[in-house]
């Protein structure tokens, strides 16, 4: 079956790219075994699946191991500053409504420092895709603790431990109101494949979250490939405190399509709704402005 996406101006029939032709040639740079070259393979196998031409897609990233991300694949792509990934994509899908935006990163970009920008992005609803590559450590400056890391975690920047308990990352953005959330795990490539491909497609804000283990700086495989398991075929994916349920479940780690909203309008939606009414007698900013002049 040809796979078209729901944009106003482009259907994908004519693109058919191997996951390899969407690489951009630039080698990872990733430590062997780091949990990314998963999450990375996965996305290529689904930008590939969804035929999404090279030239339709975006992808920004903040600062962070997983947001190296960009550079490797052959597509528009933004390695920008610490914690300011979604607001730079939040641009870009504005100014360019066309393009397929995807923006990827860790969990000290998602929930440190740009922990700010996300129940924003949520609250708008803008059209973008968000995974985070969840390792629960800063990986790229060696292994300090993240808002993830567990309470207790002990690392060379935190000898006694740390003090702080996690947040729990889908507990916070199906409380903000996310249309669409997801986890997926490194280690599980093809329903992460799946998960990626079902994010991309949906309308409105997804976010997805990827167990993706940092083999150098806090090695969890074993942990994670111990407690994750597929969310159980009675949850309802359009019921969000069952979506909540799962997501605070303490003994079990469950992965899959946890909550999908659909039909709400989009930012996007909503300004072109006022770029309608702007554009009718009696409403344009002239109009409007002299009712504060007064
Ligand atoms: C404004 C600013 N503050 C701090 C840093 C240092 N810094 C770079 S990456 C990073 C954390 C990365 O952790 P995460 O987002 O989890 O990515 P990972 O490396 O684990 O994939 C920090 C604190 C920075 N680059 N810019
Ligand atoms: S330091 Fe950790 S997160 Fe960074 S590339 Fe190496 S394994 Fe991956
Ligand atoms: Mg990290």
């Amino acid at each position: 079956m040809v796979m078209t996406l729901d944009l106003p101006k482009f259907t994908y029939e004519t693109v058919q790219l191997s996951p390899n032709e969407y690489k951009s040639g630039v080698p990872p740079v990733w430590c062997p075994g780091c949990g990314d070259y998963g999450v990375l393979a996965s996305f290529l196998k689904a930008i590939s699946e969804l035929r999404i031409p090279r030239e339709q897609l975006a992808i920004v990233s903040g600062i962070g191991c997983s947001s190296r991300f960009p550079a490797f694949v052959e597509a528009y792509g933004f390695h920008g500053t610490h914690g300011r990934a979604l607001p730079i994509a939040a641009g870009i899908k504005l100014a360019r409504p066309d393009l397929i935006v995807v923006t990827v990163g860790g969990d000290g970009d998602a929930f440190s420092i740009g922990m700010g920008h996300v129940p924003h992005a949520i609250r708008r609803n803008i059209d973008i895709t968000y995974i985070v590559m969840d390792n629960e450590i800063y990986g790229l400056t060696k292994g300090q603790p993240s808002p993830t890391s567990p309470l207790g975690l002990e690392k060379k920047a935190s000898p006694y431990g740390t003090l702080e308990r996690p947040i729990n990352p889908l507990q916070m953005v199906l409380a903000a109101g996310a249309t669409w959330v997801g986890r997926g795990f490194s280690s599980k490539p093809k329903e992460l494949t799946d998960l990626i491909k079902a994010a991309i497609q949906h309308k409105g804000f997804s976010f997805l979250q990827v167990i993706s283990p940092c083999v150098t700086y806090n090695d969890t495989y074993d942990h994670f490939k111990s407690i994750t398991k597929p969310l159980p075929p009675e949850h309802d994916p359009h019921n969000r405190m069952s979506a909540l349920r799962y997501a605070l479940d303490e003994h079990s780690l469950y992965l899959g399509l946890f909550y999908e909203e659909t039909g709400v309008d989009t930012l996007e939606d909503r300004l072109t709704a006022l770029n309608a009414r702007v554009a009718t007698p009696n409403y344009g900013v002239q109009d409007v402005m002299r009712k504060y002049m007064r």
